[in-house]
């Protein structure tokens, strides 16, 4: 398993020297300042790799950039309006220059309109830790409320909809401001950041635009991007909806085995894979990791582990994000299927037989509370998320496990 670890560029709180000594091994980033549906150019790409090649006293780093996370998809490719046929092309584009440098994994995800969201960006632990959390309640209450979209009482049981109406009646406008702003404007690394207005805007395009409609549109997006991967020798890597079920009416169509198997089966060839998020699968009672792991195997390009704590046993929770071994996903049992993994690919000759992961999210704990670093990206606590994978790794690698 190859440690890498998500470095959000020159603006990051973290330097490539900080990286080095939490022990990464290869970088995941992006070219953030691109906007949406535009070529990223070989400078700009180079750009990036020289800063991720270079410590902060110019010496060589060691690392280079491995995974992209993301190339973004253009809201108009998912809806298959506007101008979405120049996005594929330079989707395409970008595949090639990406090539070109050397950076061999892509990710993106096929989430409409939000990418990942959260009602809570600092929930407080008892140990004084802060994470991530979603609320449903407030979730609803930001929907119902806040955003007041047509009909979207109705997605919710009369239960919650009536907690919701307590929680939006106990908040004051500086308590609903931040709740919109937590869940609509943008989460470190989603393509876009969104006003109230522009969701609306978007929320409505997707009119008429059913599971099935948006299913057939990443297949379509596939049929075109996955060939040119495969003849570039890329591998690319569909992360799972985060949460993984529908969300202000919309349509979500990656966030279990079935519907994973569903697109990779309609574009069957190695290049079109998967990202193994844990902590996106595990919001979902009814996903059942180690054995998700071990059916996707062959076709995992890169793995994002993390924990959630489910709230609730219903298909559509509250959660918050735990420390990497605690939480609902048994880590072991999913290291131990990326290991079997591993082990099978090399035995067949696969060069693919290192799986980058990096640890995903984090608590903020010690020097990170405060810092006002990337919600969900603290140093510390996701280096403590890399320590205790890396034992879990290293235990199950050692000749004692397998009864020497
Ligand atoms: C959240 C991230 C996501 C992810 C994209 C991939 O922490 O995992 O924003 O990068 O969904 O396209």
């Amino acid at each position: 398993m190859r440690q890498t670890w998500r470095w959000f560029g020159p603006k990051d709180l973290a330097s490539v020297d900080d990286l080095m000594q939490c022990g990464v091994e290869g970088v995941v980033t992006a070219l953030h300042h691109v906007p949406t549906g535009a070529v990223w150019t070989p400078q700009e790409i180079a750009a990036r790799q020289a800063l991720v090649g270079r410590m902060r006293d110019g010496s060589p780093s060691g690392l280079a950039w491995e995974v992209v996370e993301s190339l973004p998809v253009s809201e108009d490719i998912k809806k298959q309006k506007g101008d979405w046929r120049t996005h594929l092309e330079n989707w395409k584009t970008s595949l090639h220059h990406l090539a070109a440098a050397g950076v061999p994994v892509v990710c993106y995800n096929f989430m409409p309109v939000l990418d990942w969201t959260r009602t809570d960006l600092a929930w407080r632990r008892p140990s004084g830790a802060t994470c991530m959390r979603f609320d449903l309640p407030d979730f609803a209450a930001f929907d119902i409320h806040v955003l007041a979209r047509p009909g979207a009482a109705e997605d919710y049981p009369d239960a919650l909809q009536d907690e919701a109406a307590r929680r939006f009646a106990a908040m004051d406008d500086a308590a609903r401001t931040a709740l919109a702003r937590n869940v609509v404007f943008g989460l470190p690394g989603a393509a876009e950041s969104f006003t109230l207005d522009d969701v609306r805007r978007h929320l409505a395009e997707y009119d008429g635009i059913s599971a099935e409609r948006l299913r057939a549109n990443l297949v379509d997006f596939l049929a075109e991007v996955a060939p040119v991967a495969e003849g570039l020798g890329l591998r690319l890597c569909c992360h799972p909806d985060d949460p993984p079920f529908p969300l202000l009416g919309l349509p979500r169509v990656m966030s279990t085995l079935a519907d994973y198997r569903a697109v990779l089966d309609a574009v069957d060839i190695p290049a079109n894979g998967v990202t193994f998020c844990t902590g996106s699968f595990g919001a979902r009672p009814d996903n059942d990791l180690p054995a998700m792991m071990a059916a996707l195997a062959d076709r995992v390009h890169f793995v994002h582990l993390r924990n959630v704590t489910l709230e609730g046993t219903d298909l559509r929770n509250s959660f918050y994000e735990a420390m990497h071994l605690e939480g609902g996903t048994d880590m072991v049992a999913v290291i131990a299927a990326i290991l079997a993994e591993e082990r099978r690919r090399r035995a067949a000759g696969r060069a693919d037989h290192s799986i980058p992961f990096r640890p995903d999210h984090g608590q903020d704990i010690l020097d990170d509370l405060g810092r006002k670093g990337q919600p969900g990206y603290p140093t510390i606590g996701r280096m403590r998320g890399l320590a205790e994978l890396r034992g879990i790794m290293t235990a199950l690698s050692h000749p004692l496990a397998h009864g020497a």
